[in-house]
């Protein structure tokens, strides 16, 4: 099978470093081998490749940009472009390796004693240690701040209380890093998924990430030990500096299925004659693709820049949020518009933009809504907050 071909109009490969290639076509290279062949099933019967984690680990795809206790050290950059690539197989792998890097592991490394480092963080980075992020609550999403889940002190450690929904790999993780409310105030909780009284189901029926488990965590008396707590932060600071390392990923993540779809569309419009000549001859269909070419162009130079902000030590959340919005707002425009020229080729799993198409609608909404990040632009530059 020959490697993955990359639409890089403007020549956007030069500006990344070899580090950053590396890592990159390492991933495009287990994508091709491993992903793409089976991806198709894994959707359609709703399951996730768990058997590729330790592949993952081996590879130092998990906390790729993190440093010490196991973990690869890569630039932000070389991080974004692993995403873009693991996203170009599916949006549910990628998001997988967010949720254990920039979700899980990143506030341990931040957050976290030197004692919770040493006891996590490499087993996470290798794949042997599976975490999930409990934020989202049923009645609580965009607006975290109003979440219920309760932890109150005790003689041992903490009893925690509350349900958290939508959990990316709630079943399938060893711990869970929990917010929740001491005295008021939001606290980071790392829950061994172990503990007397937490339960994970996963949430079934769902036609967007089929190959990613989705989760409600359930904590009822759920008793942890004193030294669960995350020392070195408190107040929503703490979950949403998680969430600008995720929202980074996703960024880069959404180029990945914009390409995968792109590539899939051009293909298929050379081959398929109607009317007695190739799709591809007809000017409603090189204006799709034109626009695809524009949108991926401006989306990886968009990216570029915010690795080299993040690089900088300049980068600031606004950033992000601009980045994730618009990434995965052309991310779901262009899998549509190859799903249509598909034609109903499009519509099935033997085909990928469907699958990339029925992705994006959770990307769109998960880590901030569109509408969400439109807010905190719209409060950056105007100094007034229209969030409630
Ligand atoms: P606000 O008063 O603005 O801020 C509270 C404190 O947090 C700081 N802050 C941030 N820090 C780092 N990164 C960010 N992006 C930050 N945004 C705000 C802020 O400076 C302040 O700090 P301090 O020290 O002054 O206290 O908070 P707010 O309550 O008004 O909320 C603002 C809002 C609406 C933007 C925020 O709540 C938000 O982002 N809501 C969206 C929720 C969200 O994204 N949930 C995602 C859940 S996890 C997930 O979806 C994982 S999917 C994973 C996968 O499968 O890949
Ligand atoms: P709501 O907040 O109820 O929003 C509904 C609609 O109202 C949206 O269109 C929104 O933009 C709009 N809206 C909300 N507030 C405003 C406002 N102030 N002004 C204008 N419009 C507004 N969460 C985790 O904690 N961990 C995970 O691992 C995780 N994984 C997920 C995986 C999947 C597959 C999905 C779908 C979600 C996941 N989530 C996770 C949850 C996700 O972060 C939330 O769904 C998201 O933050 C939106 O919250 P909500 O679904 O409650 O929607």
């Amino acid at each position: 099978m020959s490697a993955f071909q990359e639409l890089d109009y403007y020549a956007i490969d030069s500006l990344y470093t070899e580090e950053e290639r590396m890592a990159r076509d390492t991933v495009r290279s287990l994508v091709d081998k491993e992903i793409m062949p089976t991806i198709g099933k894994h959707f359609d019967e709703g399951t996730f490749p768990k058997e590729l984690v330790p592949k993952f680990g081996e590879l130092g795809l998990l906390g790729p940009s993190l440093t010490g206790y196991g973990c690869s050290g890569m630039s932000p950059t070389a991080y974004g472009l692993i995403c873009q690539e693991l996203e170009r197989g599916d949006s549910g792998i990628r998001s997988f390796c967010s949720v254990q890097g920039s979700l899980c592991m990143y506030p341990i490394w931040a957050y976290g004693s030197e004692e919770q480092k040493n006891k996590y963080l490499p087993g996470m980075a290798a794949g042997t240690i599976i975490g999930c992020f409990g934020l989202t609550e049923p009645d609580h999403g965009s607006d975290p701040g109003g979440m219920l889940t309760k932890a109150v002190k005790t003689d041992k450690g903490y009893l925690l209380n509350g349900t958290k929904r939508w959990i990316t790999n709630g079943s399938i993780a060893d711990i869970a890093i929990v917010w929740a409310k001491l005295e008021g105030k939001v606290r980071g909780f790392i829950v061994p998924t172990d503990s007397k009284g937490f339960t994970a189901q996963d949430i079934k029926g769902k036609w967007s990430l089929r190959a990613s488990f989705t989760s409600e965590l359930i904590m009822e008396d759920c008793e942890i030990a004193e030294d669960a707590i995350l020392p070195e932060v408190s107040g929503l600071r703490g979950p949403l500096g998680c969430l600008t390392q995720a929202r980074f990923g996703i960024a880069f993540g959404a180029v990945g299925a914009m390409q995968a779809c792109y590539d899939e569309a051009l293909h298929y419009v050379r081959d398929r004659p109607q009317f007695g000549k190739p799709l591809a001859s007809f000017q409603l269909v090189q204006q799709k693709l034109a626009d695809m070419v524009t949108e991926i162009t401006k989306a990886q130079l968009l990216n570029l820049q915010l690795g080299r902000l993040k690089e900088a030590g300049t980068m600031r959340p606004q950033h992000v949020s601009l980045a994730k919005r618009n990434n995965c707002f052309q991310a779901r425009e262009i899998a549509r518009t190859a799903r249509d020229m598909l034609g109903a080729n499009g519509v099935t799993v033997d085909y990928h933009c469907g699958r990339h198409m029925l992705n994006i609608e959770s990307i769109f909404t998960y880590e901030g809504t569109h509408d969400i990040h439109t807010l905190v632009i719209g409060n950056d530059v105007t100094g007034i907050s229209a969030f409630s």
